[in-house]
């Protein structure tokens, strides 16, 4: 088995002890880092939702593999991270009210950090009223960033937007949206600034929009 199917194996059946010392010989071997990332990890946990969905593995066993992702991307952090934190200036970000999953949120804000920006990480399950707080506690901040994972948390997504428009965050800030469940038609309606489908297109949209 390759290295990379062997990551994924590990992820998918959550080994937590294993991934760490999988994901550093892969480095070693010459693996660039957002190959393990995306067809390692990312690729894992797809499947780890479709055996969900298919009543196959339930939540615990979800919970397992993104204990594991979460290990193996911290062994990933510095090669993903750039050096240039901060130039680009402050990022907002956080996962809606009522949505737990971070595994995302976390790839979006290093992808971002990576791209020059300070991130403020709100943690997951943020009431919007906290966004327009930390909003206005930064008054260099220019761009946010909301996430959302469930179907059922769009409609936070919807709401978060709203209470900073109604706040009149978007004198300060670009809103930026994301999250499997969402769409461009579905940003545009709830009135985000922009919406990006992966982590890596997240962070070339902020830099554009804090210029
Ligand atoms: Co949950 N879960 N989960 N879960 N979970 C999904 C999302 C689900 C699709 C699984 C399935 O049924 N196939 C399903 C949602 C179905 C739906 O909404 N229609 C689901 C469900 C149902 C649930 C519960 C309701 C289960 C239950 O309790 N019965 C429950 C809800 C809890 C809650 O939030 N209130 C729940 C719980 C959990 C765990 C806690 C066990 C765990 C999360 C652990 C954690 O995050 N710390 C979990 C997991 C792991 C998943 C799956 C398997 C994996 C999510 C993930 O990490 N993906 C997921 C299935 C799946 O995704 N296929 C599933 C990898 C990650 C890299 O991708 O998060 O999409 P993603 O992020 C991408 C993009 O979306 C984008 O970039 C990221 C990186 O490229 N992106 C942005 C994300 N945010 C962005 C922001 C941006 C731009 C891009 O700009 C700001």
């Amino acid at each position: 088995m390759s290295k990379i199917k062997e990551i994924a194996a590990t992820v998918e059946s959550g080994k937590v002890k294993l991934i760490e010392g999988l994901v550093q010989e892969a480095l070693d071997a010459g693996e660039d880092a957002n190959v393990i990332l995306n067809d390692g990890m990312v690729a894992a946990m797809a499947i780890v939702g479709s055996k969900f969905q298919a009543n196959e593995i339930f939540v615990p066993e979800m919970l397992v593999a993104a204990k594991t992702m979460k290990k193996g991307v911290e062994v990933l952090r510095p090669h993903l991270a750039g050096n240039s934190v901060g130039k680009n200036g402050k990022y907002i970000i956080g996962t809606v009210a009522g949505d737990l999953h971070d595994i995302g949120k976390n790839l979006v804000a290093l992808m971002i950090e990576s791209a020059g920006f300070e991130i403020i990480d709100l943690g997951v399950d943020v009431p919007a009223e906290k966004f327009v707080e930390a909003i206005k506690s930064n008054p260099d901040c220019k761009v946010v960033g909301a996430s959302a994972l469930l179907t059922t948390t769009m409609d936070s997504l919807k709401n978060t937007v709203q209470v900073m428009i109604d706040a009149g965050c978007k004198d300060q800030v670009k809103i930026m949206v994301g999250g499997a469940p969402i769409t461009q038609e579905f940003a545009d309606e709830i009135g985000a600034d922009a919406y990006t489908t992966d982590a890596g297109s997240a962070a070339v949209k902020a830099v554009a929009l804090a210029q």
